[in-house]
């Protein structure tokens, strides 16, 4: 059993808010990212209150431990609940970030390895499971592994115990919800629902995944 949560990257307003009108019976969070955030400001987080949903801010934050403070502590004064952070900037910039969220009683997740085919040049070879190993070292609430990659979120899981793993890569990215829903405490789906004709229909094809049958 797994949450479903959705990546709004769709890039106008007025689109972004009706998708999730529609899906939100079906959602139980929503990520924003740079796609929205860059296209309608940080304000728009606001707009998405009364959907009840709590909000990801998916800024995948890389930067020395400062500046990390510094972008954590807007997300969460624009009612965030949770921020994603990068790992590989090391244990005094993710601290940062646990920190501030830790401050608001928000979460902080890490992305120990990415989902896309490229990722892994740098993750594999051992520095996924370092960063895995370094965000439980630090307080993360959990890590961001890749649906598309099963296997390799299977042995992250061991290193992360009962922290939370949020996954993306299913559908668009070709990761199956079934397989990876059996892993995780999140599934992260955008294209296979924001751009569908029906999103909300859409939502709901994920339902056996929030229900665990
Ligand atoms: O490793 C990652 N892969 C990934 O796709 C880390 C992410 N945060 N994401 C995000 O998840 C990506 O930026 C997008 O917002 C979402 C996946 O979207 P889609 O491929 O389902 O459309």
């Amino acid at each position: 059993m797994a949450e479903l949560i959705l990546a709004l990257d769709a890039t106008e307003k007025k689109q972004a808010l009706k998708i999730v009108k529609a899906a939100a019976p079906h959602l139980d969070a929503i990520k924003l990212g740079y796609p929205l955030i860059l296209s309608c400001g940080l304000e728009i987080a606001e707009e998405f209150e009364k959907f009840d949903l709590p909000l990801i801010a998916d800024f995948k934050v890389a930067d020395i431990p400062n500046t990390n403070r510094l972008i954590a502590e807007q997300v969460f004064d624009a009612c965030f609940a949770s921020l994603i952070c990068h790992g590989f900037t090391g244990k005094d910039s993710v601290q940062a970030c646990v920190d501030v969220a830790a401050d608001y009683g928000g979460a902080c997740f890490v992305v120990a390895e990415m989902s896309h085919p490229g990722a892994t040049l740098f993750f594999h070879g051992g520095a996924a499971e370092k960063i895995a190993e370094m965000a439980m070292e630090c307080g993360a609430d959990g890590i961001i592994a890749p649906a598309t990659r099963p296997e390799r979120t299977k042995a992250l899981r061991k290193i992360v115990g009962r922290r939370k793993i949020l996954s993306p890569g299913v559908g668009a990215q070709g990761g199956d919800a079934h397989v990876v829903a059996k892993i995780v405490d999140g599934i992260i789906v955008g294209r296979a629902i924001y751009e569908a004709e029906d999103p909300a229909a859409a939502a709901e094809t994920f339902a056996h995944i929030r229900s665990g049958k």
